[in-house]
């Protein structure tokens, strides 16, 4: 049997553990990721060699590669995924949930010998800047070469990392195996992976056992399963925040910098917004990208929070990224990017639907197959996806990587709706902002108008949070209390359709004429509209050079209250809260009864504007 070198590290926890799990799934070999430029290069070399990555032309996409999956292992698998606490209600409603010691002996049986012929990687990793008091460390353990080369770019890695941990510091284990172990005259496959998957996170222990799959969060366990499942509880327990939050600065023409924090449900353009370009009317204006996906909020000294991106890369949604949609992501992908899942061009790029480019004749799909404009087929797996260094981002914020974090002054929180929600409102204080978040979510399906069912997605966080949702909101409320100066809460709904379907908005770099009105509101801007959602700009209150043609009708349809839709949606959240029983803070059934009073209060048809 293989151990662990112990010249690596001494950190006797560190070793031992990697002793026991070596001893159970039976590796070929033990290797000690440093996170240097060369290990990622040999990485490549031997992922080439074994069929998993193809090398794209050097003089259109230097330094990148194309991995296509199993095309049963292409996306997160919810439905394997496990928040095993002791109790069940400790898990919640929105949780799937097993008993620990029953999923421990299953798990034990899967990784038995369940590396045999492969290497065993060691990747210490740090969630967050190095040595930053808002950061943790992380070990995975990981029989897949394609997960050590991503968590080097998805997390700052190898040698740096172990050293912060020391001889003694706290670590969380994350195991992860794609469970296909090689006997000695067996070929390889180029994405080993396993028809039984398991994605499972222990909050008591916090750990993580992840089998199965090599795709994505299932996989770099850095990302979903350490950063919001295991984080949320960690962040419960010590008193701050694990977010599904991109965070962006906003540079005034003043150079004055406001940050906010944001979170939105899948498909709403999350990744855009991170990067987004102003548009004509913002001359001097600067949004700089401090993260995409996570943040992880600790309170300062000063009463105020702040937020860093646990990440230093991006694993991002392809398809539908054009020069229209998100310059910015564009650029980023232009070398030293993996590619997961798209498709190859004959002269050895990649193209993707939504591409700016028209689509070539012919293509090698995310399949290895040969494609046509009318194969009828995608050419690119709809969750294809790239990864790439944060430091790659032309529009990443200086202070991306400050140990300190930055200050958030705003919290957004947004959804897919195409009725009822106006396209922004303030909340009317913390508890109604924690309401508002814990009631947002999308429309499960592109349904007609006022007809869509919404599926809940409280704060983006419902396969995400490791804990009680009921308990979450909870933690959100005390926390708010405790703040001096909490940040100020918005709902935004960039997708409201019109009576012929169409959506209003026009989205894209034109929402920082609504972030332009949250900067102006935490900035002490004290003239609102009251509606009974909360507080909402006038059509004065927001910067249209630009945009004159959109008009004071257009912003009235994003904006009007339709009484008896906001009386459905009041009835709708009765029923919800419902299912959280006892762990329902009051504070949000209260939240709901003013609501429908202010409701009671308001006219037909409520207008902005009056
Ligand atoms: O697979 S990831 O978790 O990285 C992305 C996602 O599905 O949200
Ligand atoms: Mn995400």
């Amino acid at each position: 049997m293989v151990t662990a070198e112990t010249n690596k590290t001494n950190n006797q926890k560190v070793l031992d553990w990697v002793n026991e799990m070596a001893s159970l799934t039976q590796p070929n070999e033990i290797y000690w990721c440093d996170g240097s430029k060369e290990e990622y290069d040999d990485l490549c070399t031997k992922m080439m060699a074994a069929g998993t990555l193809s090398p794209l032309n050097p003089e259109k996409r230097p330094g990148s590669f194309l991995a296509n999956s199993d095309p049963d292992d292409v996306a997160r698998v919810e439905d394997r995924t496990f928040i095993c606490s002791k109790l069940e209600k400790d898990a919640g409603p929105t949780n799937n949930w097993m008993d620990p010691d029953e999923m421990k002996t299953i798990l034990n049986g899967l990784f038995e010998n369940s590396m045999a012929g492969r290497t065993l990687y060691v990747i210490p990793f740090s969630m967050g800047p190095l040595g930053s008091h808002i950061a943790h460390i992380g070990v995975q353990l990981t029989d897949s070469p394609y997960v050590a080369a991503s968590m080097r770019v998805m997390t700052r890695m190898g040698k740096a990392a172990l050293d912060i941990l020391g001889d003694d510091g706290e670590f969380v284990p994350c195991m992860h195996s794609v469970g296909a172990p090689l006997n000695s005259n067996q070929d390889d496959v180029p994405w080993p992976n396993n028809k039984t998957k398991y994605i499972v996170q222990y909050p008591e222990e916090r750990s993580i056992w992840s089998y199965g799959s090599g795709y994505g969060g299932n996989a770099l366990l850095g990302k979903k399963c350490f950063s919001l499942r295991i984080a949320s509880v960690m962040a419960r327990d010590e008193g701050w925040l694990a977010e599904h939050m991109l965070i962006l600065g906003l540079e005034s023409p003043k150079g004055e910098t406001t940050y906010v924090a944001a979170a939105f449900p899948s498909a709403c353009g999350k990744t855009n917004l991170a990067m987004l370009i102003p548009p004509e009317g913002f001359e001097g204006w600067k949004v700089r990208t401090v993260g995409d996906d996570i943040a992880w909020i600790k309170p300062g000294e000063d009463g105020r929070l702040y937020a860093i991106n646990p990440e230093a890369g991006y694993f991002g949604v392809v398809p539908g990224t054009s020069m229209k949609t998100n310059p910015s992501a564009m650029e980023m992908m232009k070398s030293d990017t993996i590619f997961t899942n798209v498709a190859l061009t004959d002269d050895g790029d990649v193209w993707w639907e939504g591409h700016d480019d028209p689509a070539p004749d012919h293509l090698i799909d995310w399949k290895g197959n040969d494609w046509s404009p009318d194969s009828g087929e995608l050419a690119a797996h709809p969750n294809a996806r790239f990864t790439c260094a944060t430091s790659q981002c032309p529009t990443v914020d200086p202070a991306w990587d400050d140990p300190s974090g930055v200050p958030i002054s705003a919290f957004i929180f947004g959804g897919r709706l195409s009725h009822t929600f106006p396209l922004v409102y303030q909340s009317l204080n913390w508890e109604h902002g924690v309401y508002m978040a814990a009631t947002m979510g999308s429309e499960a399906t592109a349904a007609a108008v006022n007809q869509a069912a919404i599926r809940r997605d409280p704060m983006a966080m419902l396969p995400f949070c490791g804990y009680n949702m009921g308990d979450y909101w909870a933690h959100w409320l005390k926390l708010g209390q405790s703040l001096k100066n909490p940040p100020k809460i918005f709902r935004v709904n960039w997708f409201r359709k019109d009576s012929k379907g169409g959506f209003v908005w026009p989205g894209f770099g034109e929402n920082m004429r609504i972030l332009n009105w949250v900067v102006d509101r935490v900035n002490g801007k004290e003239e609102a509209a009251e509606s009974p959602f909360g507080h909402m700009p006038k059509y004065q209150d927001i910067n249209w050079t630009g945009l004159e043609e959109f008009g004071k009708e257009n912003f009235a349809e994003v904006m009007n209250i339709n009484r008896q839709a906001g009386k459905r949606e009041v009835q709708e959240i009765k029923s919800y809260f419902e299912t959280f029983e006892d762990r329902l803070p009051t504070e949000m059934e209260e939240q709901r009864v003013a609501f429908d009073a202010r409701l009671d209060n308001s006219p037909e048809l409520w207008r902005v504007d009056g």
